[in-house]
């Protein structure tokens, strides 16, 4: 599992100093070092403007939407690695001729909240398994190790390749035994977001996946500064229990990159740049209607890679089906830590037992809003209340049986982490299931976060109470 420090490094420096895909060495998503961006882009068209919300040119119009708006970087650089957050990205190794990958798919325990531990399947310690990335016309070779105590294989999903390497039990290969390794090699002649996943239905159903994402040749235009890959999946693990159920036809925790928020990690950018967010859904059942607040994208690509320009589709928010995927573009050009979700109802809430009734109201515990019959604090962690000031020590409010109870340590899983430091206090009741948050940083915020240690106070991002008295 990377550690903090291994994603902060990755953002502070860029992917060039830490998975090495891309020889050149380029400041990856960095502002070009000769001056600070201008606020309006002057192109064909009209101007969009970079740093605040607005609408460019036109209806159809290069500038239209910031539809071809580009990033910050300069032109004719290698694509940016991609960014994973809360998950490893791997670029191997070049070995005879092949781009080589090794990936071992064993037991896997994640936290997916803080103190709620699932015990999946998963590669090279986490689930999903860690992001694959290469680039398209490379030859690749995965040599894969089956640990885990039952047969399985691994199905490249979407990929035009050999039949021999598609990886489905009986119809093109034997199942790889426990303990043994299977190798497969193939040439990558397509671009865009895939996945690996066993063809064994119950194995995909409890956590295995791996994203794969193939950069294009030569960088699309209009070049991004940020790629972020974001795979969704869901589970039902009732409470006591700490394995998924696979036969399950409800799910309660839905994840990002393994982790349900208000744990998932914050996708932080730098105000004006041009980023690319990269869906891909390995949910058992649902599709994710995935919903980016105070921007608007442009659909450019999705499992079949990409999408011509003149089919673009501008939107906030984009069906991601099962087994799909879909990447959207836009200039993040409205500062602010703005919510990135599924929005579906059932989709936005975490281990959702039983959960009807009075469940969000503030006043839910004071007297004369009990409703007999309902546990009156069913949120868990939304509804901790800091009693410090009492106490001279800081006590949660019990949760009752349904809930999830949490400690100051698990508290600091959410606060602790630097990419979340300086948003409005007290975010994370608001940050539930299939939901993370994009932070579009001014460029000095962004620098203090990313490249020191100082300290950042709460609500630097944004306002605590902007319009109240
Ligand atoms: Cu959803």
């Amino acid at each position: 599992m990377g550690t903090q420090n291994d994603r902060r490094d990755f953002l502070r420096h860029g992917a060039a100093a830490t998975a090495g895909l891309f020889a050149a060495g380029t400041a990856l998503g960095q502002t070009p070092e000769n001056g600070a961006p201008s606020d309006e882009y002057q192109g064909q068209g009209g101007v969009y403007p970079r740093m605040h919300p607005g609408v460019g040119g036109p209806v159809g119009s290069p500038t239209d939407r910031g539809k071809l708006v580009p990033g910050l970087r300069k032109a004719g650089e290698p694509p940016v690695n991609v960014i994973a957050p809360d998950l490893k990205t791997l670029s191997g190794k070049i070995v005879n001729g092949a781009r080589e990958f090794h990936l071992q798919a064993t037991p896997t325990r994640r936290e997916v909240l803080p103190g709620i531990w699932m015990d999946a399947y998963g590669f090279n310690g986490q689930f999903p398994g860690p992001v694959l990335e290469m680039y398209q016309g490379e030859r690749i070779r995965i040599i894969f190790r089956n640990d885990l105590p039952e047969p399985t294989t691994l199905h490249s999903h979407g990929l035009e390749l050999p039949i021999s390497m598609d990886g489905i039990p009986a119809v093109t290969q034997d199942l790889i035994q426990p303990g043994k390794t299977f190798v497969y090699e193939y040439d990558v002649h397509q671009e865009g977001s895939f996945f690996l996943h066993p063809h064994v239905a119950m194995q995909e159903a409890i956590g295995m996946v791996v994203p794969f994402i193939v950069h294009p040749k030569v960088t699309f235009e209009p070049a991004v500064d940020r790629d972020f890959v974001l795979m969704t999946q869901q589970f039902s693990m009732l409470p006591n229990a700490h394995i998924p159920n696979t036969i399950s036809m409800d799910w309660n925790f839905l994840t990002i990159n393994g982790r349900c928020g208000p744990y998932t990690t914050p996708l932080v950018c730098k105000l004006g740049e041009r980023v690319r967010i990269r869906f891909l859904n390995f949910s058992t059942l649902h599709q994710h209607p995935m919903h980016l607040h105070g921007h608007t994208f442009w659909v450019t690509g999705t499992e079949g890679g990409r999408i011509p320009e003149t089919a673009w589709i501008p939107g906030n928010t984009v069906i991601v089906g099962v087994a799909q995927s879909r990447d959207v573009e836009f200039v993040a050009n409205n500062p602010g830590d703005w919510v990135l979700h599924c929005h579906m109802f059932h989709h936005m809430m975490n281990h959702m037992v039983s959960q009807v009734g009075p469940i969000i109201r503030q006043e839910k515990n004071d007297p004369g809003f009990e409703v007999p019959g309902y546990p009156q604090i069913m949120q868990g962690m939304s509804d901790m209340k800091m009693e410090g000031k009492q106490a001279g020590k800081m006590q949660m409010e019990k949760a009752n049986d349904y809930s999830m109870p949490m400690t100051m340590e698990d508290m600091k899983k959410l606060t602790d982490r630097r990419e979340t430091h300086g948003m409005r206090e007290g975010w994370y009741k608001g940050v539930k299931g299939l939901f993370t948050v994009m932070r579009v940083l001014p460029p000095d915020l962004y620098d203090k976060l990313m490249t020191t240690d100082d300290p950042i106070p709460p609500n630097s991002s944004t306002p605590l109470n902007p319009h109240h008295a």
